[in-house]
């Protein structure tokens, strides 16, 4: 069993290689975002990160957002979504719940009401059916707001959701008029109708 500090600081690393900047670790993704595990582990060893295949295998086993996924053979490893470079996942368009959930910060909210949600560095934009997990993400950046997203009538409007490996929702953007902000009182799941 590896400590936190080294889990976290391990983790981190896979995702900047794995999702933003594979030539750190001196490797290229292929199109839909795999790259060999051994290539990864010699390329973080160059890079002056010791991860052993263990090591490597806690980390994705234990992510609580299950952030990797290991290809079907367990040679080849990619991040399940959160790219900023150019890969496709290949995922199915799917049918969203009713409501989908974004937790952000006040300080976007002006412009987020004006212009919409965009996908700013990432492949999409990242949606939640789970309020607990939208407040997380939402406090990384600041005071918390929570917004619900009318999914079922954006579905309706044909656009196009798709659910991430680790069952993340995904999609283009989100139209001001599909938004709405969620007061205080329904950021608890406990109080929130269905
Ligand atoms: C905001 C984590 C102003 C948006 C999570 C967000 C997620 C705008 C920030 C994943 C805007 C982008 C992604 C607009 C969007 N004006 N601000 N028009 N449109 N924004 O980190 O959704 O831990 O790229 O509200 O679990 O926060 O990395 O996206 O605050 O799934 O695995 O711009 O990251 O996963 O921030 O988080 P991000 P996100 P991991």
């Amino acid at each position: 069993m590896n400590n936190k500090n080294t889990m976290t600081s391990t983790s981190k690393f896979m995702s900047l290689v794995l999702r933003h900047n594979p030539g750190r670790a001196g490797l290229a993704l292929d199109a839909q975002g795999w790259v060999s595990i051994d290539a990864l582990l010699r390329g973080a060893q160059a890079a002056g990160r010791n991860i052993s295949p263990a090591l490597l295998m806690e980390v994705v086993q234990s992510c609580p957002k299950q952030r990797f996924a290991i290809s079907a053979d367990g040679l080849r490893i990619r991040a399940s979504q959160g790219h900023s470079v150019q890969i496709d996942l290949g995922l199915q368009a799917s049918v969203p719940p009713q409501r989908l959930y974004h937790g952000t910060a006040t300080r976007f909210l002006d412009s987020i009401l004006r212009t919409g949600l965009d996908r700013r560095n990432r492949h999409h934009v990242h949606l939640t059916d789970n309020l607990a997990t939208a407040r997380s993400v939402g406090q990384r950046y600041g005071r918390l707001v929570l917004l619900e997203i009318d999914a079922a009538r954006m579905h309706a409007d044909a656009c196009l959701f798709y659910r991430s490996d680790n069952g993340v929702w995904l999609t283009d953007s989100v139209a001001p008029y599909y938004l709405r902000v969620l007061a205080e009182e329904e950021h608890d799941e406990t109080h929130h109708c269905p």
